[in-house]
């Protein structure tokens, strides 16, 4: 073909990327700039823990799509900071250390370098005069300061009480580093341990953390899962009476339930015990405890196993039926909810159900299930009377479990019954009107009670924050003067743990021997340290004044910049450090530091990426694709492409070498469009009006779908709109002005996916400046607008709807706009959808699972 303006050499990425990338970083171009002039626009990526092995492509698909979104927010006018740091303080930092044979900071250094390098190769534009390490004095210096911040405000206490301990880390841990006695690090058999520790109060906030949810445009699941950890309940404590005459109060979200306790259970923690049980029954009441206390939560609450439980003797007074009722000590019963003490209702509830299965102790109904509620059928009641049931039938405070033949607690609604005054009632308004009754007498008043506990800080590492605590023989506890931080970690070559459950700092006297600051007399240094978490819960907010040295923060820079527009990471941190870092930005906000209560506005997970046969990549499989190798095969444009276009960016996905081949043909169709395309000193005539309408649809489409975050489909419409313009070149039909100004155009839309390629094409092209450095293209609405069509949705065969499509639109675009329409969502109906067809311009027909049955 005709047209060269000059020679244009074969598309070698490997020559061209290294060479814009130093050009990039040399000028300075992604550097976050603060001026009055333009809005700001803050993009934040989870803060990595740099480990040994670096980044591998999977890591890529969190940082691929949050560059094109810098890309892109730089060219529509904002000032964007887009940084990066190190979560390098804690556990894994330490045990890699530790495994290897060499010092922490030594592999953080050698880590963070390598990340560092990956990044780069990939193309990403952070700006790195803003890096932040959280295991540099100059970060964890105001780390501690934040410590002293929650500790003056009351949201920092000592305690000592049972503890999470896993033997590996061997350190104690959270409440919500544990589950099922796993520890986060993945080491089974964590048990418990009574070792003084540092709180945060994070229990303060648990309402705001539920409601603050309403104001962020995060992913519904990871909502859910912070309003389950939080796991408020309102309910009411009913006070019972012991024989002696005094209250144990039980806390109940049933309170309609009342008259069908049974008998009553305290946790062996409980500090009534002692004293109820009867001299005959002690010695088995010690045993039993002894036991009870050493095992994991999980255990104890499991619903599927055995109930274990001992009877104290003791009997105590149902304040509303006036029943006298056995007290058990139970370990399923917890110390740490509620009052620790329950009424046990075998009819309603599956756990007391259990144990009173197990110790043969009654049931008795207290909430008749709906007559239509097919369960009826399971209770097997032999009683005629049953066909026509009314209240009065329901008289049946004697009958035993084997009367009955309860297969399991009827834990949904009904009527009460066998409930004095309020038999008749409704279940939900019972609970009302047995709740005012209980204030009325004065035995029990509303309650609401949280799940989650309060934050564990301290660990006893080495490879953390100092705790900046000074412990004084006359002044007790101290804290650190403002001025003296930071306590410096001192220089240790030995630093594993020892097994005695201290510390390492405690092994060196000259840190922990020091003077107390308030009365110069001797003290000693607290020794914990403090876990990752901390760090990680305001490292976003020093990247708006990495270099400040007279606070955390800069106020000014804090007000311009947060708080972070978009956050992007895995969802495997959808309590731990979303939870967290939603605390300190309250407590800070409370503290007047800053004006806003939410510190991440937006927030997006990724999907995982897998290895070729659709496993997680893993060093021990061996499965693990580096982007080193892609980036030296293929480039980092073609591997961006293929990151993005692989899949929907939430949707887990396997790697396919196919893919980035496909990738790869993509940017060598685009690179020689250009070679072979491009004339600009050409004068034309001509002009293609089809085209001109493409073009603007593309630019309306690429811009919506990366902010929308639909990069695959972004991706797909620069594919389908390359294609078109490869087709008029083909054809010959591609002198025109149209063609000429889709390829000015092109260039600046391909520039935040595939930086370094639409770099060189806009050099090679003449142009001056960086493709970087341009605005971002508008368009025109007129020319934009699809011409749309009405096309009938069948359900299962008959038409159920119609909806409005582009005469263009794509089976994916398609089913995106009829499966958002909420009355077609309706005529499915929870069905299973089993295919979905398309017929462009004609008919889009769903078949469902239960249709294909009838
Ligand atoms: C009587 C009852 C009857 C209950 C019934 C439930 C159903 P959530 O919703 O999770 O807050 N409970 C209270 N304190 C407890 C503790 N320390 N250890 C174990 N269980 C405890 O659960 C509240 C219910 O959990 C309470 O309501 C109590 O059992 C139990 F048909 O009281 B319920
Ligand atoms: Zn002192």
């Amino acid at each position: 073909m005709s047209g060269h303006v000059r020679e244009w050499p074969a598309y070698r990425p490997q020559a061209i990327e290294p060479k814009w990338q130093r050009e990039w970083e040399g000028r300075g171009l992604y550097e976050a700039r603060e001026t009055p002039d333009r809005p700001e626009f803050y993009c934040l990526d989870f803060f990595p823990y740099p480990s040994g092995e670096g980044l591998h492509v999977g890591h890529c698909r969190n940082y691929i799509p949050t560059d094109v979104i810098a890309r892109f927010k730089r060219m529509q006018g904002y000032n964007v900071l887009h940084p990066m740091g190190w979560d390098a303080f804690g556990e894994p930092t330490e045990q890699f250390a530790i495994t290897h044979g060499i010092h922490p900071r030594e592999s953080t250094d050698r880590n963070t370098a390598n990340f560092r390098r990956q990044m780069t190769l990939i193309g990403c534009s952070y700006d790195w005069t803003r890096e932040i390490d959280s295991s540099d004095p100059r970060f964890y210096r105001w780390t501690q300061w934040f410590f002293l911040l929650l500790y003056k405000s009351g949201l920092a206490y000592r305690d000592t009480s049972w503890q999470w301990w896993c033997p590996v880390c061997q350190t104690t841990l959270s409440s919500h580093e544990v589950s099922g006695g796993v520890c986060w690090r993945g080491h089974s058999g964590v048990t418990k341990r009574e070792i003084p520790s540092w709180y945060f109060r994070i229990t303060k906030y648990a309402d705001e953390l539920i409601s603050g949810l309403d104001q962020v445009d995060w992913p519904e699941s990871i909502k859910t899962m912070q309003r389950n950890w939080i796991g408020r309940s309102e309910g009411y404590e009913i006070d019972f009476k012991t024989e002696a005459g005094e209250r144990i109060p039980v806390f109940t979200t049933r309170p309609d339930t009342v008259y069908g306790a049974t008998f009553f259970v305290l946790a062996p923690e409980h500090p009534m015990v002692a004293r109820l049980a009867v001299p005959s029954q002690r010695a088995e009441v010690e045993g039993y405890i002894a036991a009870a206390v050493g095992k994991s939560e999980i255990e104890r609450q499991a619903e599927t196993k055995e109930k274990s439980g001992v009877f104290t003797g003791a009997h105590i007074t149902n304040p509303l039926s006036g029943e006298r009722i056995p007290v058990w000590i139970a370990d399923y019963v917890l110390p740490t909810y509620g009052t620790g003490a329950v009424m046990g209702v075998p009819a309603h509830d599956q756990r007391d159900y259990g144990f009173a299965r197990q110790f043969g102790l009654p049931v008795k109904v207290v909430i008749a299930p709906p007559i239509e509620d097919s369960k009826i059928e399971d209770w097997k009641i032999e009683d005629p009377k049953i066909e026509d049931w009314k209240i009065e039938d329901w008289k049946i405070e004697d009958w035993k479990i084997e009367d009955l033949r309860l297969p399991e607690a009827h834990t949904g609604p009904g009527i009460m019954v066998n409930s004095g005054p309020f038999d008749g009632l409704a279940n939900e308004e019972g609970i009302q009107r047995i709740g005012e009754y209980l204030e009325e007498r004065g035995v029990g008043r509303r309650a609401v009670q949280y799940k989650m506990r309060d934050w564990l800080i301290s660990r006893q590492r080495y490879w953390g924050t100092p705790i900046p605590i000074v412990y004084c023989q006359n002044c007790g506890v101290v804290p650190v003067p403002e001025e003296q931080l930071p306590v410096l970690l001192p220089a240790m070559a030995d630093f594993a743990p020892d097994g005695s459950g201290r510390s390492p700092l405690a092994r060196l006297p000259e840190f922990v021997d020091t003077t107390c600051p308030e009365c110069e007399g001797p003290a000693r240094r607290e020794t914990d340290t403090m876990g990752g978490f901390a760090c990680s819960s305001w490292y976003y907010l020093r990247f708006a004044s990495p270099h400040y040295d007279e606070g955390p923060f800069e106020p000014e820079a804090m007000r311009y910049w947060m708080p972070v527009d978009v956050y992007v990471g895995g969802a495997e941190h959808a309590v731990l450090h979303l939870l967290y870092a939603r605390f300190w930005t309250k407590a800070i906000a409370d503290a007047g530091l800053v004006p806003f209560r939410e510190p991440f506005a937006r927030l997006m997970n990724q999907g995982q990426l897998l290895g070729p046969a659709g496993q997680r990549m893993s060093k021990s499989r061996g499965n693990v694709i580096i982007p080193d190798e892609m980036v030296a095969q293929y480039g980092a444009d073609a591997l961006r492409v293929y990151e993005m276009f692989m899949a929907p960016f939430e949707q887990d996905v396997a790697w396919s070498t196919e893919g980035i081949n496909g990738a790869r043909r993509f940017l060598n169709r685009i690179w020689n469009l250009y070679a072979e395309g491009y004339d600009a000193s050409a004068q034309f005539q001509e002009e293609d009006p089809d085209l001109e309408r493409r073009l603007h649809k593309t630019i309306r489409r690429v811009t919506q779908r990366i902010a929308d975050f639909r990069f695959n489909t972004m991706i797909s419409t620069l594919m389908e709109f390359a294609n078109e313009l490869s087709e008029r070149q083909r054809s010959g039909n591609w002198r025109s002005g149209s063609f000429h100004q889709a390829l000015e155009t092109v260039m600046l839309l391909l520039a935040p996916a595939v930086p370094h390629i639409a770099e060189e094409l806009w050099q090679m092209t003449g142009h001056a400046g960086s493709v970087h450095e341009q605005t971002w293209p508008d368009w025109n609405e007129d020319l934009a607008r699809d011409e749309v069509r009405q096309i009938p949705v069948q359900v299962d065969g008959k038409v159920r709807g119609v909806v409005e499509l582009a005469v263009d639109a794509t089976q994916e675009e398609a089913e995106e706009e009829v499966f958002s329409r909420g009355g077609i969502q309706q005529r499915i109906a929870g069905r299973e959808v089993e295919k979905v067809f398309y017929v462009p311009g004609k008919i889009f027909s769903i078949v469902t699972k239960a249709g294909q049955r009838m």
